[in-house]
C-alpha cells in the first residue's frame, strides 16, 4: 500500500449555487474518496474570472488532503465528484463550470503526463490559488516556485472577496 501523502485541491464553480457547489464537493472529498481524509479548507473566495469575461464570478477554496491513493487514483476520483455534481466535460477552455476540482500539489512529487501535471501549471499566478492555499499553508514550498507565503507577497492586490459563510446560515 502507499504511503500517505499530502495533496492541496483547488476549487471552483461559476454556475449553479457557486458557494453550494463548493460546500457540496468539500462534503463529498470528506466522505466519497477511498483512502483519503480531507483535513483543511480554506476560507471561500468570490472573484472575477480569468479568461473569458462574459461568464459569472468564480468562488474559488483550497482543500488538504491526506491520501493514500496514486495521483492518477485521485484524478480519477475527483473526476468522478465532478461528474456527481453535475460538471459535462464538453465547455469552452477556460468558460463556465459547476465545479473544478484540480490537484495543486500531491506532496514534493513533480508529475507531466498526458491530463496531469503536478505542481499544477496555473499555481504560481493565480490570486484565487495562491491566498486560499496562503491560509493553510503559508511555508509550503512549491516546487520550482518558492513558499506559498513568498509568492502571495509578490501578488499584484486582487479581487478576491472572502465570503461570510455565517451570514448564509
Ligand atoms: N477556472 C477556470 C477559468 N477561470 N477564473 C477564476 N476566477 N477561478 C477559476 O477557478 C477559474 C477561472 C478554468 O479552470
Ligand atoms: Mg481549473
Ligand atoms: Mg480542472
Amino acid at each position: 500500500m502507499r504511503s500517505v501523502v499530502s495533496a492541496y485541491i483547488g476549487i471552483g464553480a461559476n454556475l449553479g449555487d457557486p458557494v453550494v457547489q463548493v460546500l457540496q464537493a468539500c462534503a463529498r472529498l470528506a466522505r466519497d474518496v477511498p483512502g483519503t481524509r480531507l483535513l483543511a479548507r480554506s476560507s471561500l473566495y468570490r472573484n472575477p474570472p480569468m479568461g473569458p469575461q462574459d461568464q459569472p464570478d468564480y468562488v474559488n477554496a483550497v482543500a488538504r488532503l491526506d491520501t493514500r491513493l496514486a495521483p492518477r487514483t485521485l484524478l480519477d476520483a475527483l473526476q468522478g465528484i465532478e461528474a456527481a455534481c453535475g460538471r459535462r466535460r464538453d465547455g469552452a477552455r477556460w468558460g463556465p463550470r459547476l465545479l473544478d476540482l484540480d490537484i495543486l500539489l500531491f506532496g514534493d512529487e513533480v508529475i507531466d503526463q498526458p491530463g496531469l501535471r503536478v505542481p499544477h501549471p496555473g499555481i504560481a499566478e493565480r490570486d484565487f490559488v495562491l491566498f486560499p492555499l496562503q491560509e493553510l499553508a503559508p511555508q509550503l514550498v512549491i516546487p520550482g516556485h518558492g513558499s506559498v507565503a513568498a509568492l502571495c507577497r509578490c501578488m499584484p492586490s486582487t479581487g478576491l472577496v472572502a465570503i461570510a459563510e455565517e451570514a448564509r446560515a
